[in-house]
């Protein structure tokens, strides 16, 4: 009997797929019925990423025989107010939050509070501005306003096209050695992205997922690319995989980090942000240091927490 160690690279339904990454070799294992969920909300043992032990058996068929610690994870719940959840994906190197200006266009309130939930999950962030080639001649102020907004609060910004092939060298240096998530609505470009980044892979493009029209539950949907330049992509459906995170009220603005970086000069603590005299934040945002838009997706997150409540 072998025992080992690999990462979870697929989830097949009735059973998983599991490699020794760095190496890319794929075997069958299924889950040993003696793992126990240790936080009772959460729906599924083992996501994508996880590294798990497992053990061969004579038969050469291979059993999941424990879960190594994660360093995060992503989870997903049903609505916002349903204790169940289930993780999408663990140990996760890089987000990429994938979002085209125009096609779909993309609503910053709504990337904002992915960000935010990034920040809380403790998984860094990079938003690709994907579909250059059908608005840069159009709106190359707004991009650079995107741009400045983005930039300002401390994000990466990546333009890509794959019809250019511009960002595509950057994307493909920075996915080099770690586990990627490629995050975005349906219909941005992610499966065309992994298609770019290496040909041989084979990524449904043009295909909204069944889970994303039918609102369901499935984390059979989450699949880890090997990149022939070095890294993994998981490919995963829809931004609204990222469940919202029950915040406090007073939590919200530390994970927003240009507001983070100011709050320690207001002059109550805690502050909102909102109406209290001497907040450094507002003052920031007054001198044009914070960007307006990103000041508003954070009221409407505290709007939103207060109708939870
Ligand atoms: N013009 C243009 N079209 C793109 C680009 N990336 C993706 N598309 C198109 O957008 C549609 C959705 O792409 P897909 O990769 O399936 O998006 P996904 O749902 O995020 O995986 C497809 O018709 C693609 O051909 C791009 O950079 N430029
Ligand atoms: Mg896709
Ligand atoms: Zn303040």
């Amino acid at each position: 009997m072998i025992q080992g160690e690999a990462t979870v690279v697929k989830n097949a339904g009735s059973h998983y797929l599991l490699s020794k990454l760095p190496e890319w070799d794929v075997f069958p294992a299924v889950l040993r019925g003696k793992i126990r969920l240790k936080a009772s909300e959460i729906t599924n043992p083992v996501a994508v990423g996880d590294r798990v032990r497992f053990q061969r058996e004579e038969d050469g068929s291979s059993t999941i025989t424990g879960i190594l610690p994660r360093k995060n994870y992503v989870i997903r719940r049903s609505t916002n107010l349903s204790r169940q959840a289930h993780i999408i994906a663990a140990n996760i190197d890089m987000a990429y939050l994938i979002v085209s200006l125009y096609f779909p266009e993309v609503k910053l309130p709504f990337l904002d509070r992915i960000l935010v939930t990034c920040e809380v999950y403790g998984i860094p962030a990079t938003i690709v501005l994907s579909k250059t080639d059908l608005y840069r001649e159009a709106a190359q102020q707004q991009i650079d306003a995107f741009r400045k907004i983005y930039e300002g609060a401390g994000y990466r910004v990546i333009e890509t096209s794959v019809e250019t092939g511009e960002g595509i060298a950057d994307i493909r240096e920075a996915c080099r050695g770690g586990v990627n998530l490629f995050s975005g609505e349906s219909g941005v470009g992610k499966s065309s992205l992994i298609k770019v980044l290496d040909p041989s892979l084979d990524p449904k493009i043009g295909q909204i997922s069944a889970a994303h029209l039918q609102g369901k539950h499935t984390t059979s949907l989450y699949e880890m690319y090997p990149l022939s330049s070095g890294g993994y992509v998981i490919d995963s459906p829809g931004l609204r995989g990222f469940g919202l995170v029950d915040l406090e009220k007073e939590e919200i603005a530390k994970y927003f980090p240009e507001m983070l970086r100011v709050s320690a000069q207001c002059r109550f603590t805690p502050c909102t942000h909102t109406h209290e005299p001497g907040c450094a934040v507002k003052a920031a945002v007054e001198k044009g240091l914070i960007a307006p838009e990103r000041y508003n997706s954070y009221l409407g997150m505290l709007e939103e927490d207060k109708k939870f409540r």
